[in-house]
């Protein structure tokens, strides 16, 4: 047995030049173009522009190999492609070897027969996407969303490559995935499934296909190595095609979702030996874990509540986009930096939204290792499909490949078979009627796959649709049954308020738009397109009504921003207090609401979007917020008529005892009222400590001077501040609050500690050659209080010294975001007094 990529040594030829550009798997088209220098950064200005041109041509791919004689003298020798984007014809030496037409498969070819020991030639002939389904869709017209070219549902290649309401028309084509060559003699293992029984003891057990070549006795180890490194092993002998074979793992370390425990992995390595000789091995990782979806009648209508080894819990996370249009860019570090963001966010689940592609092996064990439980949709999204015999076949072999590549993942925790189709068919009025169309959904989504996942992975739970009340375009969107995708907030123009008028048994998706950091925009625009309005920014802002969105909500919210920057920090400001204003609100309703996932963690290219992060891994207002609503503790408050509400959450997993010290105070400092109150909030529930009787006292004209700062305290440590106001901001008579920020540098961090003249809001620290993600940010700051906050050395993009710090480092407040008695001020960001 023996595996050799054929990643390396790539040429790339493209229609209209006769040059050939050398290149490495995994490889794209316009990568390979931009990397030659042939076209521009396809992610400034309009260039985005030439991608249709790009891809409505062929290209030809060619490697040249040797191959070891040894190799050759093995029974069997699979040519394996892992990821072909995606229309292609597969050449070897000459020899048809196959055709491929979906992204998402991968395609093993017996080549044996085929390969020389000298040179081999490999050619992959790439098709053009766009022809593709361009001429398809004019034989069948398909619907799909008209952010992308039209047609796209008729291919099996990532939807939002083809564009989409936060992405660029690009797309892209190439050999996205690995190329390998292996060798096999005797027999070969071909599955490994692995299901586990928990007791006091965890019993594995472990389904085992194999192929038989020449050998005729064949006997399977397996060994099992916990994750302090100990083994033991069970050998199960003369076995015939499949073979079962159980291991007890006694006192089982658990694996458990971010905030409720560790993540220890199990190792799993099957050896199939023939004649007392290993001939071929499967290496696995797992982790110990039971995971169920309960969907239960309950009062309120039917459940729907993630339970991890018994323990029900509030799924806390955000949806997944594809990490960047050119797929060759992604990496394990990139994914690295936003898993770990995710959990610093006190993420602990995450889902793989089905309009993009399945995440890279390395995303998964990112998410086992780092405690995120993963909502997988199959990759389809609010399109109507055509079921023939080829779809439907290239569907099934996609759906059993990623199945078997994903299961054995201590993460994964549900399987969905697509983004919002459900509810299309129902809700959306430009979803064609077509009930032969209707007849694909129900037989792909709710007979097909369920089926296919019955043989392959019926431990893992599975839902038809995201929206969805359970199947069968039964109110898909019912607000007590099932999961919600909610978007009257944003879309549909209400307040933020209006999220408390629904108590969603899971809300899956909500979002509210932003502009990414000026830093970000920078990198796309010239200094005349820094209007939001303009052609460039158009361009960059993909869904058509979003800049009237976001000024709508301004108008409700804030005063009028002074200049473009302030314009990006008040669109962070709107989406970060939407989403928060969401998510307290589900989390002060735990045990009815079981879970929020907003839209959208990150990005594919610069861009206006829903994202917390964006392409260039900056953090946005609402990622910081996400830290503190998403906080194991939560405290929050809420108005109810003259009332304010005190409200604890406890997601932990222990009783806390909470103590809470109000204070009412006016904007420069003065404290008209106080008084604490200590509770008690029992473990994994949520709980109203207090109702202050406050409002009915003042006056409209005092609320908008007079807000209230609340402290939590738990088990006796000051965890968080909170501040609200009694009216919207732009009604509040914020006064110059004059920042200071004192810095200090330590061996690992720089330390600042600010101070301010009067009540700061939205607190934002940035610097302005550098990037930080700091220990907190956008937040408020009372007079008489001082703020510390860190920028850890390793968080720096860059490394930098206390005196280019200092000179770096802006603040601002909403104070900032707007002119002032006609002042004129015009500076995009006030310089602290820095000392
Ligand atoms: C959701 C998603 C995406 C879309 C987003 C914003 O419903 O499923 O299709 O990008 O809305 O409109």
């Amino acid at each position: 047995m023996d595996t050799i990529k054929l990643n390396s040594n790539w040429t790339m030829t493209h229609e209209r030049s006769s040059q050939s550009i050398k290149t490495e798997v995994p490889s794209s088209v316009m990568n390979d173009l931009l990397n030659n220098g042939d076209i521009p950064d396809p992610f400034y200005r309009d260039n985005e522009d030439q991608a249709l041109e790009i891809a409505a041509r062929d290209y030809l791919y060619e490697t040249v190999f040797k191959v070891e004689e040894a190799m050759l003298k093995e029974d069997s020798v699979r040519l394996t492609f892992e990821g072909i984007d995606t229309l292609s014809e597969i050449t070897l030496n000459g020899s048809l070897i196959g055709t491929t037409d979906n992204m998402h498969r991968t395609y093993s070819f017996e080549v044996k027969d085929l390969l020389n020991q000298d040179e081999n030639k490999l050619s992959i002939r790439l098709k053009s996407p766009l022809d593709y389904i361009y001429e398809k869709q004019k034989k069948l017209p398909l619907f799909g969303v008209s952010d992308a070219e039209s047609g796209y549902p008729h291919l099996r290649k990532g939807h939002s490559m083809f564009g989409w309401d936060w992405g660029p028309r690009m797309p892209d084509l190439g050999i996205w995935r690995s190329v390998t060559l292996s060798s096999y003699s005797k027999g070969r293992i071909d599955d490994v499934y692995i299901t586990q029984e928990h007791n006091d003891s965890v019993k594995l057990k472990l389904r085992i296909g194999m192929e038989k070549l020449s050998g005729s006795q064949f006997d399977v180890l397996v060994k099992i190595t916990d994750p302090a490194g100990e083994s033991q092993s069970v050998k199960k002998e003369d076995v015939e095609a499949i073979s079962h074979v159980e291991a007890f793992i006694h006192s089982p370390q658990l694996w458990w979702p971010n905030g409720y425990g560790e993540q220890p992995l199990y190792t799993i390595e099957v050896t199939l030996l023939s004649e007392g000789q290993a001939v071929h091995q499967e290496t696995l990782k797992t982790g110990l874990r039971t995971i169920r979806v309960r969907h239960e009648e309950d009062q309120w209508g039917k459940s729907f509540e993630f339970e991890v080894n018994g323990l029900s819990l509030f799924a806390m996370g955000a949806n997944y986009i594809p990490e960047d249009n050119l797929l060759p860019r992604n990496s394990r570090d990139k994914t690295e930096r936003l898993i770990k963001n995710c959990v610093e966010a006190n993420y602990n689940m995450i889902r793989v939204w089905g309009g993009g592609i399945y995440p890279e092996k390395y995303f998964y064990e990112l998410c086992d290792e780092h405690g995120l439980i993963v909502w997988q949709d199959f990759m389809f999204a609010c399109s109507s499909y055509d079921l023939n015999e080829q779809f439907r076949d290239t569907v099934v072999q996609e759906v059993v490949d990623n199945v078997k590549r994903l299961r054995h993942h201590a993460s994964l925790g549900i399987w969905c078979g697509n983004n919002e189709i459900e509810e299309a068919w129902e809700h959306w009025g430009d979803m064609s009627k077509d009930p032969i169309r209707k007849a694909d959904y129900i037989k792909l989504f709710e007979y097909i796959i369920p089926e296919l996942l019955k043989e392959h992975d019926p431990e893992t739970f599975y839902w038809s649709s995201s929206p969805s009340s359970g199947g069968g375009f039964d109110e898909p969107r019912n607000p007590d049954r099932g999961d919600v995708h909610y978007w009257e907030v944003w879309h549909g123009l209400k307040p933020f308020t209006e999220y408390e008028k629904y108590h969603f048994r899971f809300c899956s998706e909500f979002g509210f738009q932003s502009f990414p950091s000026l830093k970000t925009v920078k990198t796309f625009t010239e200094p005349d397109d820094r209007n939001i309005f303009s052609y460039i920014m158009e361009k960059h802002q993909k869904n058509g009504a979003a800049n009237g969105k976001i000024l709508y909500y301004l108008s409700e919210n804030f005063l009028y921003p002074k200049d473009f920057d302030s314009m990006i920090y008040a669109s962070q400001l709107l989406q970060a207090e939407a989403i928060k204003y969401g998510v307290e609100h589900w989390r002060r309703n735990r045990g009815r609401c079981m879970g929020s996932l907003y839209w959208q963690l990150n990005d594919c290219w610069p861009v206006a979007s829903w994202s917390s992060i964006d392409y260039y891994g900056r953090w946005k207002a609402l990622h910081y917020f996400a830290k503190n609503f998403y906080a194991p503790v939560l405290l929050s408050v809420r108005e109810e008529g003259n009332d304010v509400e005190i409200h604890v959450t406890n997601d932990s997993l222990k009783a806390v005892r909470a103590e809470v010290e109000w204070k009412l105070k006016t904007h420069t400092g003065n404290e008209l009222r106080s008084g604490s109150l200590t509770h008690e909030v029992q473990q994994l529930t949520a709980e109203k400590c207090a109702t202050l009787t406050l409002l009915g006292q003042l006056t409209e004209q005092q609320k908008q001077h007079t807000y209230l700062e609340c402290t939590l305290i738990v088990n006796g440590v000051e965890v968080k501040t909170i501040t609200h106001l009694f009216v919207k901001p732009k009604h509040f008579q914020f006064t110059e609050p004059a920042i200071k920020a004192a810095v200090n540098e330590t061996s690992d961090a720089f330390e600042i500690e600010l101070t301010s003249q009067s009540f700061a809001k939205f607190i934002e620290l940035d610097l302005s050659d550098n990037d930080c993600v700091f220990s907190d940010n956008y937040f408020d700051l009372s007079p008489g209080k001082s703020v510390r906050v860190k920028a850890e050395k390793s968080r720096l993009r860059k490394e930098m010294t206390l005196d280019s710090l200092k000179e770096q480092l802006s603040i601002r407040s909403i104070y900032d975001m707007s002119e002032h008695g006609g002042s004129g001020q015009k500076s995009a960001k006030i310089q602290a007094g820095v000392r």
